[in-house]
């Protein structure tokens, strides 16, 4: 049985500005990235996903796009990005690009044409809708603004933005528009791109009338947007006027996905290959993402085992650029060795389980969340947004302690290269500060290091990609109650492997369930550590 190339790899995912600046602006860009193809080759990975570098006045740094065919200015040209892709291409890389069409920049000329006259040809590429008695149409709130309408005077119309005013959602019930989609992502299959990780492509079809959410003030109602039906007609449309007949992989950022309905968009080559769902990134909040709550190791148990049953193939990631760094976050940074150790448990953790690995820029290395001062050294639109409007009610302190944990600014600050003071990145002023962690926390010093984080990634993914029982052995969660230990089986073909990974800051015994020939072994003695593993055959 043949698998797809995307069962066969690991992920890894580039946010550019963050990457490598080539040119001292201190942002940066796609030359910057192809003089780092060799790093990625030399960790093992087999596909990058590339965060938007499209033309964009940078509102959310990249997903306001204002042309779908051109890139960044200041990310270079397209001359730039078609080396890079045969850069990667020739060290057998395959790119997934990041597909923005839940909405555009308001910069964008088809909103610029639509915001112009009710009776312009570009008007139903948008939402547009009266008040009501000079207030919003509905209740909704968005994503990073209280409400998710804007008025505009020109029309005297209200358009519709689930995220920031200047990226107002496109209209997917527009046959002109959805064909504009489709030919503007078979542009770039056509240039050689093997996929794209569709943006919050969950939201596409709003429901019928856009129904007021239950509740007062603005509301957020994901049940009105989320999963609505139609957004079926429109993957399967896509599917089939895109990509159903190339070699290329598509993942859907599913938001408000759950175990019960994955399977009505992966599954069977039906509409997307894959899917990434949030269950365990929403784990620590309670309500939202900004009311902490301590990890809980049942709950992370349940959503893994659901999942991995669930589907026949997950995504397997511990963040990405909206969440903050997994060492941070569910490892410790109480010392460098439980630095080192919970990094590479999380790592061992999560990557042997059943799917894809999608590893984010820097995780490899460790990196840590950013000790923010104040608010001047802040750069995202949602954390900006959020401390402006808190301070309106007095709640401040609670805005920047979910910023401080949780803020998508943690995961942005530069890839930390060597311990030099610019980490490596740029030799200018860079857009978002280094951590000065670099110093001890970067790629230089700990690919020199065999016990470093880098390496252990660096093994892992090699070990994976050269087992098959890692790639496509079954999964059996064991120990389901113990409360310290996350154990599991893979199992395939007569051969299994056994994972078990301590989670917690105490040593535990080591169950007789989980001995074996060791693979991985890290915080043994005659115990389980804290954050210690061991893997075994
Ligand atoms: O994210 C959408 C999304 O649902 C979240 O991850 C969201 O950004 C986060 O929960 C806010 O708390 C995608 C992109 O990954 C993100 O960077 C963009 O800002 C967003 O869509 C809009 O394009
Ligand atoms: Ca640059």
């Amino acid at each position: 049985m043949a698998y797809p190339w995307w069962k066969e790899c690991v992920f890894y995912q580039i946010y550019p500005r963050s990457f490598q600046d080539s040119n001292g602006d201190g942002i940066g860009d796609l030359r910057g990235i192809i003089s780092r193809l060799d790093y990625l080759q030399w960790l093992g990975i087999g596909a990058v996903w590339l965060c938007p570098v499209y033309d964009s006045p940078n509102v959310d740094i990249g997903y306001d796009i204002r042309n779908y065919e051109a890139i960044m200015a200041e990310f270079g040209t397209m001359e730039d990005f078609d080396e890079l892709l045969k850069g990667l291409h020739s060290r057998g890389i395959r790119l997934i690009m990041d597909l923005v069409v839940n909405h555009s920049s308001d910069e964008h000329a088809w909103f610029v044409e639509s915001r112009s006259s009710k009776d312009n040809p570009y008007r139903d590429y948008y939402i547009w809708r009266d008040g009501k008695d000079g207030y919003e149409p509905n209740n909704w709130a968005s994503f990073f603004t209280p409400s998710a309408w804007s008025y505009d005077e020109t029309t005297d119309q209200w358009y519709l933005h689930l995220f920031s005013e200047k990226q107002p959602d496109l209209n997917w019930e527009n046959p002109r528009l959805r064909h504009e989609v489709y030919d503007m992502m078979n542009w770039w299959f056509d240039k050689g791109v093997d996929g794209f990780r569709m943006d919050v492509i969950s939201l596409l079809a709003k429901a019928p009338g856009l129904p007021d959410g239950q509740g007062d003030g603005y509301v957020f109602s994901p049940e009105y947007f989320a999963f609505q039906p139609k957004l079926h007609d429109y993957l399967r449309e896509m599917r089939e006027q895109c990509f159903a007949w190339r070699n290329c992989m598509c993942v859907g950022e599913t938001s408000f996905v759950t175990t019960e309905n994955a399977n009505s968009v992966v599954g069977d080559g039906r509409e997307l290959d894959l899917l990434f769902q949030f269950d365990v990134m929403d784990m620590d909040g309670e309500g939202s993402k900004w009311n902490p709550i301590p990890f809980d190791l049942m709950r992370f148990k349940k959503i893994i085992n659901d999942w991995q049953h669930a589907i026949d193939w997950n995504t397997l990631f511990w963040g990405n650029h909206d969440q903050p760094r997994v060492v941070s976050r569910f490892g410790s940074t109480a010392s460098e060795e439980l630095r080192i150790r919970s990094a590479k448990m999380l790592a061992t953790a999560m990557y042997l389980l059943r799917g894809t690995p999608f590893i984010y820029q820097g995780e490899e290395i460790g990196m840590t969340n950013y000790p923010f001062a104040d608010e001047s050294e802040l750069r995202d639109v949602e954390s900006i947004n959020l401390l402006a409007e808190a301070r309106k009610t007095g709640r401040e302190v609670w805005a920047w302690n979910g910023i401080m944990a949780k803020g998508r600014d943690n995961a942005r600050t530069p890839m930390q290269w060597n311990s030099s003071e610019k980490a490596g990145f740029t030799t200018g002023t860079p857009w978002i500060d280094i951590n000065p962690n670099c110093r001890r926390i970067n790629v230089h010093d700990e690919a020199a290091d065999l016990d470093s984080i880098l390496n252990f990634y660096r093994d892992l993914i090699e070990l994976r990609n050269n087992s098959d029982v890692l790639k496509y052995g079954d999964f059996e969660l064991m120990l389901p109650d113990h409360p310290q230990l996350f154990a599991y089986k893979r199992c395939y073909k007569n051969k299994t492997i056994l994972v078990c990974c301590n989670f917690s800051t105490e040593s535990a015994a080591i169950p007789q369930e989980v001995a074996g020939r060791n693979i991985i072994e890290l915080g043994v003695e005659n115990t389980l550590l804290p954050f210690g593993v061991l893997v075994s055959e």
